[in-house]
């Protein structure tokens, strides 16, 4: 963030002159990593903001390199006079502030969030909604208060079934189908994924949550997408029938068939998922010498056992390596050695499996509309 800054007093000492100069002729040290180049504008108000895939150097993503997804301007939120309020069908409704939460027991949790549209820009014919490419995610340690530990406290009634976490930023949505009038962010879970695994995390990284990410806490919903964790939370609402919200019906919905009858379901767990992180599209990579391919990946509340690469368009495939443990909820980073030699155009493909022995689709299901994008996807490079 400072960089530009920094670049510009460091190019103006005098020690410039006695440093080696890197591969593109700029000073700088050519053993060190590269430096962060910044988020990637997508959307400017409300603020959206996407991971250049392409930096991925560590499985914890930094938070100043973690994505932002915003439907509404951010709330401005003051530790001071921000409350919680725990309601609906509960026995003692009540109201939290800031310090009475921080002195609640704490959990951590090392959680994958990826937006429900990132690869949307891999849609063919197009889709409407935020173009990502692959860096619509982001894997941070979230700590915080389990939400079982509020509902506990409230005393849910029999006869409770969801648990709505509503956030305090609010709008109307103007774009076919309308919201009615000005609505808040709001989703809701199974009174079950409340009870067990959500997390109400105010610290991100170790950090209190930066604004973008939702001061002075969000939901952190596990293994699910992340429309789920909802960010500056205001109100959890216990409710005795299925919320039919804005955010779970018109949006973040898809088709489900039963019986050959399909049906709009909201958008719950992610989808098993490799990404590459390098080469990039259309990159240029030498012609015989190894080449280190590598990404993340991801399966939502299972762990990933198995990233296979193709360097052939899918017709032949290897086992790349894992690098850290296999775990639910957070990704793992993995990489191949690859040896391209023919000159000339070459298409490279990664598939994830996980622990129930699902893996990625080659094809796009159309009924998932434009969300849960996670088929394999072509990276066409340029052996030279
Ligand atoms: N209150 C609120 N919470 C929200 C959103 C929002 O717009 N408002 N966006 C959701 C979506 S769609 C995603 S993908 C995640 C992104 O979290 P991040 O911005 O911290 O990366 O936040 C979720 N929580
Ligand atoms: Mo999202």
């Amino acid at each position: 963030m400072t960089e530009p800054l920094d670049r510009r007093q460091f190019l103006g000492s005098s020690a410039v002159a006695a440093l080696p100069l890197a591969a593109d002729g700029q000073p700088g040290d050519p053993s060190g990593p590269a430096p962060f180049p910044g988020l990637i504008v997508r959307e400017f108000e409300p603020v959206n903001l996407e991971m250049p895939f392409a930096t991925l150097d560590q499985a914890r993503t930094p938070t100043e390199r973690f994505f932002v997804r915003c439907h509404f301007a951010q709330p401005a939120l003051h530790a001071r006079n921000w409350q919680l309020k725990v309601e609906g069908v509960v026995e003692r409704p009540f109201s939290l502030g800031y310090e009475e939460l921080l002195r609640l027991p704490m959990a951590t949790k090392t959680v994958t969030l990826e937006c429900a549209g990132n690869s949307r820009v891999f849609l063919t014919p197009r889709a409407r909604g935020v173009a990502w490419q692959l860096g619509a995610v982001g894997n941070a340690e979230w700590t915080g208060v389990p939400l079982a530990t509020l509902l506990d406290r409230a005393g849910v009634k029999p006869g409770a079934v969801e648990v709505v976490l509503e956030g305090a930023d609010a709008g109307a949505v103007n774009d076919d189908p309308k919201s009615p009038g000005p609505i808040h962010f709001a989703r809701s879970v199974p009174l079950a994924v409340a009870r067990d695994g959500v997390l109400l995390a105010h610290a991100m990284n170790g950090a209190p949550l930066p604004q973008a990410h939702g001061f002075p806490l969000r939901a952190v919903v596990p293994g699910w997408y992340g429309m789920a964790s909802v960010k500056w939370l205001t109100r959890v609402v216990v409710t005795d029938r299925p919320f039919q919200g804005f955010w779970q019906t018109f949006d973040y919905s898809y088709f489900e068939r039963e019986n050959g009858v399909p049906a709009l379901r909201p958008i719950t767990e992610m989808q098993v998922k490799a990404a590459v992180a390098r080469p990039g599209q259309d990159e240029v990579v030498p012609a015989g010498r190894p080449y280190r391919v590598f990404g993340a990946a991801w399966a939502g509340t299972a762990a990933v056992s198995k990233v296979e690469v193709s360097a052939d368009g899918g017709q032949t495939w290897a086992e790349a390596r894992l690098q850290g443990e296999a775990a639910p909820f957070a990704w793992r980073l993995w990489e191949h050695e690859w040896s391209p030699r023919q000159p000339g155009k070459a298409v490279l493909m990664a598939r994830a499996t996980d622990s129930r022995g699902r893996t990625q689709p080659m094809q796009r299901d159309p009924d998932r509309r434009m969300y849960m994008i996670s088929q394999v996807l072509p990276v066409v490079v340029v052996v030279r």
